[in-house]
């Protein structure tokens, strides 16, 4: 793809510069107006596709009626369930802290295979019932827990500063019915919600640049911080400990260290390594595989660590650049093989109109990932 073909949102500086662990419990069924909105996917590449361009894609779009960005998918009691941002042709003009993406609702998916009809459940969680939020509902995550689901999404407050919040519901496909306030402590952008074999669960958070994670350097929001420092070490994502009740906290944000293979942090001007935005983590032959957008070079990298709360060790990229600027992921386990959802613009063209889709990921025998090309060149 090219580089920066288009300013996502980038700062003026970089335009003038460059141009859910899932746990097996019964699932209460209380979701209305389920569509079934698809034919199957492919994962491999054809040129069977719908269009003349089809084959150019490595999967073809999961909802094609829609915009989907940002899929964070999870296996609830042996079924799939889909929660990406729902991109929509807001008006909004296009500008450096991405207003653009100015989205309003979450939809829920749901299939039963891979390869199977998906369903869309309808929306999940509308902007207009979160008393605290302003603008932007963007990428969110899910997690279950004591009986419950948990979705997890950031929205810019009524002061225009990201926030994360929480919302529950007795169903994997919601309603979800949010908390009256944000988690308290949380800030930025992309939460990912990781429970691990104990039963442990961690949130992972942060985006720089229009994430506004820069802004919270000090320790106290600052409007006027730069998009991320020059020179240096890369700014940090963070983690937290969840409570036991899933609705907050417990104990202090912490950075997630990732290293070079010297044990050294990554530094600032290693843009094809340093974390952006987009965390996600899995667990792999008792190893801890931290995965992130890397931004403005448009790769997934991962790192991989010994403990959820690291240090991570870089070691690659999981997958290329795709079209579109934004470049966004889960990675889950299903039914003993590996699964990567991700999106581009196949549909739209258009930067902030992306669609969700899904491929095989494999790891080699000795713990790396075999690299995904999703597009051809
Ligand atoms: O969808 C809005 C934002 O774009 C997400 O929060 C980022 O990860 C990027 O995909």
């Amino acid at each position: 793809m090219t580089k920066l073909k288009s300013a996502k949102y980038l700062p003026l500086v970089f335009v003038a510069a460059s141009a859910f662990t899932s746990a097996c419990q019964k699932q209460t069924n209380t979701e209305t107006a389920s569509t079934e909105v698809q034919s199957p996917v492919a994962t491999t590449p054809t040129t069977a596709g719908t269009d003349s361009t089809a084959g150019k894609y490595l999967s073809q779009p999961l909802v094609p009626g829609m915009y989907t960005a940002d899929p964070s998918a999870h296996v609830f009691n042996g079924r799939i369930y889909i929660y990406p941002s729902h991109d929509i042709e807001a008006g909004t003009p296009e500008n450096d802290n991405g207003d653009h993406f100015d989205m309003r609702d979450y939809h829920v998916f749901s299939m039963d295979s891979i390869n199977g009809k998906v369903t869309d459940h309808g929306v999940a969680l509308d902007i207009k019932d979160i008393p605290w939020a302003g603008r932007q509902l963007w990428a969110p995550d899910a997690a279950y827990k004591n009986g419950k689901y948990y979705l997890y999404f950031p929205v810019k407050d009524k002061q225009d500063v990201f926030r994360i919040g929480v919302a529950t519901s007795t169903s994997p496909t919601g309603p979800f019915k949010p908390e009256p306030k944000p988690i308290a402590g949380s800030f930025s952008i992309d939460p990912t919600v990781f429970t691990d074999t104990d039963g442990t669960s961690y949130m992972y958070f942060g985006g720089i640049w229009g994430g506004q994670l820069q802004r919270w350097a000090t320790g106290k929001y600052d409007s006027t911080a730069a998009p991320e420092p020059a020179t240096g070490n890369a700014l940090l994502p963070k983690m937290a400990k969840m409570r036991a009740d899933m609705l907050g906290f417990e104990g202090p944000v912490k950075d997630v260290r990732i290293l070079d293979e010297n044990g050294k942090l990554i530094p600032a001007t290693e843009h094809n390594k340093r974390f952006f935005e987009a965390a996600w983590i899995h667990k792999y032959n008792n190893k801890y595989y931290f995965s992130y957008s890397t931004g403005d070079t448009h790769n997934i990298a991962y790192a991989v660590g010994d403990s959820p709360a690291g240090p991570f060790t870089y070691k690659g990229v999981v997958l290329k650049p795709v079209e579109g600027w934004t470049n966004h992921h889960s990675i889950v386990e299903f039914k003993g093989k590996w699964y990567i959802f991700y999106h581009d613009t196949q549909l739209s063209g258009k930067t902030h109109l992306r669609n969700i889709k899904v491929t095989e990921l494999k790891h080699n025998p000795d713990g790396t990932i075999q690299t995904i090309t999703a597009v051809k060149s």
